[in-house]
């Protein structure tokens, strides 16, 4: 083949398949006629490794040369999906490495599903902030991603007799050619131990923290390519390791496992992501977890910084730090430390650099995962944080005393320290106070944070508060995962609406095409049949691809209200066992997500999920008519390969409690219509593409805490419709659990009972919206224009204008282009 100059990092054909080659043979030791799948794919993943790093130090020198405002997203999850096909896409050379590929007997498509999922997070929160990194790429901002190098990520859900069974991931196992380690930058991390006061030979009061052990924090950088430019960002993960490997005064002594056992114990800090998405009480090794990423990234921070300045006083002109949840929120604490205690700087410009370093982002109303920590689980773990989180609050008290004259106790609700036995320190207190500005993911829970969860901050201090509502890449989640439908779109409208989503309006003027309408038929209708055939690998289930897709795939969590989706699923069964000739819209109702491993309720839900559908299924008097899939481990890979193929996205959570919701953009953007809430970003997404667009249903959330405060009563829905009892009475019955009626007892029990989520109100309302649904799929041309009009409205959901607005509102920074 010919060859350029730049061999190592050409991107025509012919370069690449010489260079896939030199990788097979001198990374990995393997030649063509031996090779396996995965070994292929790790040759492709280091021939465009090779091009990333290229551009990864050109922007580091741009970047350094310009002394650019830097963004650090902290972040405890990262959920970057696999990088392969992504990194391709954004630098553009999908077409030439397939085409180097097919040269060399390889099919491109074959080696990306040989790429393990790194998943590095539970779901929303960890699946933003991977967005994020991608679009503050693109928008060539400088950024930093600051996380944990999980050795394990989330499980994978295995379906065993319908129950989920966690498996651990071992996603590091065969390599991971993404991720460049750097074994010289590392930072000692203290825990346990006490303080010691002292004055020091100047007459200055000095804090000496005097640790009980010490962990090494090693950095991981993983480049973050932008689509269509040469700025390359760092994702930054720290993985924990001993500070020696071996103890040789042990060893000497002939203690073989003693030796070692320092070892094992520093290093579980960053060995297993914790699967759940609500609370974390008591977890020595959670708070551990966010100590040490924090910690070894505000001294990386304050490193860099250093490099270029005198001292820390201009830190927070240099450094914008978000934070992703109050998870790194006792970096408010750890940076006044090392400003003060290490740094010796004065506590008043100390605090000043700090609190505008900061800013915090709240992803959940749900009171039972506001973090706290037990004032003496604190102490034993970070005993220096303690005495300073006293100071900031003392100082803070102060102040808040003359401000509020303690209208109605809001002095003890604004303590960052809540009262009890024990004490306990409030996470998402401390990142207020610690703060410049607050925000919300979607315009409603702005909106109801400042009413409710943090009403005492936001009369506080009205001014830090501010709504960034949530967005997704387009890149991932259309470019990429969808490429029939972009062809479809980029053939009619050009390519610009890759990085300037509200460029997809252009379609509309499209609409009254019924060529193009023909074809984005053709389009959903072969996406689906793509996903037909992989449930079909995966569950045995067999779905007609001409019926009705209806989707929710997401964490199993109550609030989100799968089982109000399920008890619809129920309640088509018993119409068409009630009436065998019953003429229906055929559908398929797909569900997909985990559960977390200690959550009972969830992982019920998922085994009565499994129950219905085996009976549906086969139920030969339903036929194509009904269909229900649990398609097993949703994660980011067969996400990708769902959204392209839903005609409805369920958004159904009780109003008020889903903070924003992003699989509802990723839905829409691939051309499904929504049934949904007032709740989250749904509220926007409606508003944008229409309300003749968006199937609404159920009550809104002041309903919601309306009915809540004059008495919630399950029953009177239950006894006063007579399909809902049908219903619930089937599944009580034990006629979906082989007659062992108790099984699925707890599920129904808690909705006739108790039902905090309001399901059982909100179900007339959902029938009535899925009935909607049914006459709109009658008339296919009225469908695909609606399908088109959700896609055309829905740019305003790429996280490109998300980060647009961080970088405006918050950050105040300004792009640095890399040549
Ligand atoms: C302490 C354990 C824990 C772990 C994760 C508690 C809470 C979380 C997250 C807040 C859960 C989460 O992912 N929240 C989701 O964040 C998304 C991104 O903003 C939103 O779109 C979802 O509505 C929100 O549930």
């Amino acid at each position: 083949p010919k060859l350029d100059l730049h061999s190592r990092t050409g991107t025509n054909a012919d370069t690449l398949q010489r260079a896939i080659l030199d990788n097979l043979f001198y990374i990995q030791g393997r030649f063509p006629d031996v090779a396996t799948p995965h070994d292929w794919y790790q040759a492709v993943a280091y021939t465009v490794r090779d091009r990333q790093l290229h551009r990864w130090v050109k922007t580091a020198q741009t970047y350094k040369k310009q002394k650019s405002r830097s963004v650090c997203y902290l972040s405890a999850e990262f959920l970057i999906g696999p990088m392969l096909g992504s990194n391709l896409v954004n630098l553009g050379i999908e077409d030439e490495v397939r085409e180097a590929l097919s040269a060399l007997g390889q099919d491109l498509d074959v080696l990306l599903e040989q790429e393990p999922e790194p998943g590095l997070g539970n779901g929303g929160l960890g699946r933003l902030a991977a967005c994020y990194m991608d679009s503050l790429a693109t928008l060539e901002i400088p950024a930093i991603g600051y996380g944990i190098r999980y050795e394990f990520g989330i499980f994978h859900q295995r379906i065993e007799n319908g129950w989920q069974k966690e498996i651990s991931d071992q996603w590091l196992h065969l390599g991971n050619p993404w991720e460049v380690p750097r074994p010289l930058l590392t930072f000692r991390v203290n825990l346990g131990g006490h303080t010691e006061h002292y004055t020091d030979d100047h007459g200055n009061h000095r804090v000496r923290w005097e640790p009980e052990r010490v962990v090494l924090g090693v950095a991981h950088d993983t480049p973050i390519i932008g689509y269509g430019v040469n700025n390359t960002n760092l994702l930054r993960l720290w993985k924990a390791e001993a500070e020696q490997s071996f103890d040789f005064e042990a060893f000497n002594t002939g203690d073989y496992y003693a030796a070692v056992e320092e070892k094992v114990k520093s290093e579980t800090i960053s060995k297993v992501l914790y699967p759940n998405d609500e609370a974390i009480s008591g977890k020595t090794l959670r708070l551990e977890q966010q100590y040490f990423f924090v910690s070894c990234s505000l001294r990386d921070m304050i490193r860099i910084h250093l490099q270029q300045e005198p001292d820390l006083s201009n830190f927070h002109e240099k450094f914008a730090a978000q934070l992703n949840d109050t998870h790194p929120a006792i970096a408010v604490a750890e940076l006044m430390r090392l400003l003060v205690d290490e740094h010796h700087m004065d506590w008043n410009p100390a605090w000043s650099v700090a609190s505008r370093t900061f800013s915090y982002t709240n992803h959940t109303l749900l009171p039972e995962a506001l973090e706290t920590w037990s004032l003496p689980l604190l102490q034993q773990v970070l005993p220096r944080h303690v005495e300073i989180i006293y100071e900031i609050n003392m100082r803070f008290m102060d102040q808040v005393r003359v401000l509020t004259h303690d209208v109605c106790g809001a002095v003890t609700r604004l303590s960052i320290i809540e009262e009890g036995e024990p004490k306990r320190v409030r996470m998402a207190n401390l990142a207020c106070v610690g703060s410049h500005a607050i925000n919300g993911v979607a315009a409603l829970h702005t909106e109801l944070l400042k009413k409710t969860t943090l009403n005492d901050f936001h009369n506080l201090w009205p001014e830090k508060f501010l709504n960034v509502t949530n967005g997704v890449t387009p890149r991932r989640f259309l470019l990429l995962s969808n490429p029939k439908q972009s062809k479809l779109i980029s053939d009619r409208i050009g390519e610009g609406w890759i990085t300037d989503l509200e460029k997809l309006r252009g379609l509309e003027a499209h609409l009254d095409d019924a060529g193009f309408r023909e074809d984005w038929r053709r389009v959903k209708r072969e996406n689906k049949e793509a996903l037909a055939k992989l449930l079909k690998e995966r569950t045995y289930v067999d779905v007609d691809p001409q019926s009705l897709f209806s989707v929710q795939a997401k964490r199993i969590h109550e609030y989100k209200r799968q089982h109000l989706h399920l008890l619809y699923v129920v309640t088509l069964y018993n119409r068409i066992i009630n009436n065998p000739n019953l003429s229906m819209a055929p559908r398929v109702h797909i569900l997909g997500g985990k559960a977390a491993p200690g959550y009972a309720m969830a992982k019920l839900f998922i085994k009565l999920a499994h129950a219905v559908g085996e009976m549906v299924n086969r139920d030969q008097m339903v036929g194509d008519r009904l269909k229900l899939v649990f398609f097993p481990n949703f994660n980011v890979k067969n996400a990708q390969r769902i959204y392209p193929a839903a005609d409805l996205s369920e958004q159904i959570s009780t109003a008020g409690f889903e903070a924003s919701g992003t699989g509802n953009m990723k839905f829409s953007m691939n051309g499904a219509l929504t049934i949904g809430t007032l709740d989250g970003a749904n509220v926007e997404i409606r508003e944008v593409v229409g309300d003749e667009n968006f199937f609404l249903f159920g009550m809104t959330a002041e309903e919601v805490v309306h009915l809540k405060t004059n008495g919630y009563h399950p029953r009177h829905y239950y006894d006063g419709n007579a399909e809902l009892r049908a219903a619930m009475d089937l599944i009580a019955s034990g006629y979906f659990s082989h007659g062992e009626a108790d099984v699925f007892k707890p599920l129904i029990d808690n909705l006739l009972e108790h039902d905090p989520f309001m399901v059982l109100a909100d179900y007339e309302a959902y029938c009535h919206a899925q009935s909607q649904v049914d006459d709109l799929w009658a008339q296919p041309d009225l469908w695909t224009r609606k399908s088109i009009l959700n896609v055309a409205r829905i740019g305003k959901f790429s996280s490109d204008r998300a980060i647009r607005e961080y970088c405006e509102k918050i950050w105040k920074v300004q792009p640095t282009p890399v040549d």
